[in-house]
């Protein structure tokens, strides 16, 4: 047996309970304002899409769980979809709110100045919350699109003050249909809004989620940073603080590009999970751990297979975390010894843990390679010849 074997066997009891949320929305068309291309086999109707969803985890064992987005995710039969999941393998997941495609929301939604809109957002939220409560989802994830594109444009100050007051009549209703369930709060520092974003950062997300409560949360987007930014420190702090609710993974050269997660930069994944380790974040939600969910669009390549890449990616990156040789690493820290530290770290980052984590799928009755066996499986082919007609699924 090599070392890197039996080091892999003292991590591979925390791998068992990894599980990665995956959003419905990766299953549908996306793209760019320039162009989206349609592919065949794209799911038509909710339920082609927990299907693909289904299939990412029959493959990987990795993705028990599957986020909607309301209202691309809308249904009159939530309980029914909740059994259509359930039979499939999967459950269904985060409920996320959508404030950003109404012509209503033009100048903001849980900010905005004029009652009656706000009225229609706090609504909103409350319908995703009947939607929870049809499907059993923990949590509701807030994205805002509110913000401004020019000084001046609007009271920021205000603006603030009235978003504190919005998410707490939703948070008060969240909390009313019970303890387990959860708001998370996301961030983002720019898009659509150019000049000021009303939930900008982490600090923002914060402020405004401890005001809340203790169910409400940050939710981390690692495309919603600026170019630079330390994302593994925001990770540390927020774990200390006791309020990192969730991940949306993907990954970006420039902007919020929602490419499959680790591909960009797999050691800025590495380093990130090296803090969620390290701040017990993948103990299960209850007991304090963090929602790993992806939040990605396949514009150009296959979804389904996209999707089973992004896990596999997530899967190795946590195990190499766990290999890190934290007791080296005291140590040379607290010596001060800064390249013996540094190497320690590189180490766990440069160990291949593919081999390992192959046999542990074996062993479990799962394909080694999840990804040729899913194209050796005869889904896709069977996906494009069944899914003619109708029209496929995007971001309406
Ligand atoms: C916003 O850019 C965001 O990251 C939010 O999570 C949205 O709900 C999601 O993208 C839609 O893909
Ligand atoms: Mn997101």
């Amino acid at each position: 047996m090599t070392s890197a074997t039996s080091r892999f066997e003292q991590v591979a009891p925390v791998l068992e309970t990894l599980a990665i949320e995956v959003p419905s929305w990766a299953y549908g068309n996306s793209g760019t304002r320039f162009k989206v291309f349609g592919t065949p086999g794209t799911p038509r109707t909710v339920e082609e899409k927990i299907a693909d969803a289904a299939t990412v985890h029959r493959f990987t064992g990795l993705a028990p769980t599957v986020a909607l987005h309301i209202p691309w995710d809308l249904h009159d039969d939530y309980a029914g979809l909740r059994r259509y999941a359930e039979d499939l393998g999967v459950q269904l997941g985060t409920v996320n709110s959508n404030t950003f495609q109404d012509d209503d929301y033009r100048l903001g939604a849980l900010t905005h100045t004029d009652p009656r809109i706000r009225q229609k957002a706090i609504d909103h939220h409350f319908e995703c919350l009947e939607v929870m409560e049809a499907t059993g989802s923990r949590d509701l994830k807030i994205w805002l699109a509110d913000g401004t594109n020019y000084p001046g444009q609007g009271d920021i100050r205000a603006r603030q003050d009235r978003l504190a007051e919005s998410l707490a009549t939703v948070y008060d209703r969240l909390v009313s249909l019970g303890e387990e369930r959860r708001l998370v709060l996301e961030y983002k520092f720019f898009e659509p809004a150019f000049y000021h974003t009303d939930v900008p950062d982490w600090g923002t997300s914060y402020v405004q989620v401890a005001a809340l409560g203790e169910r409400a949360m940050v939710c981390l987007d690692t495309g919603h940073h600026a170019p630079g930014t330390n994302i593994e420190f925001i990770v540390a702090q927020l774990l200390r603080l006791g309020r990192l609710g969730s991940f949306d993974f993907n990954s970006r050269f420039y902007a919020d590009d929602d490419l499959i997660v680790g591909a960009a930069d797999p050691f800025q994944l590495f380093r990130i999970l090296v803090e969620v380790v390290r701040g017990g974040g993948l103990r299960p939600v209850p007991d304090g751990g963090v929602a790993l969910m992806l939040d990605q669009c396949h514009n150009i390549e296959a979804k389904i297979p996209g999707q089973i890449r992004s896990v596999l990616n997530v899967q190795e990156m946590t195990a190499r975390a766990l290999l890190l040789d934290r007791a080296a690493l005291a140590a040379a820290q607290e010596a001060g010894d800064v390249l013996a530290a540094n190497a320690t770290f590189m180490d766990a980052f440069y160990t291949d843990v593919r081999p390992q984590l192959a046999a542990w799928r074996e062993e479990r009755g799962l394909p080694a390679d999840p990804m040729r066996a899913y194209l050796a499986s005869g889904y896709q082919e069977k996906i494009e010849a069944d899914r003619v007609g109708g029209t496929q699924a995007g971001w309406n």
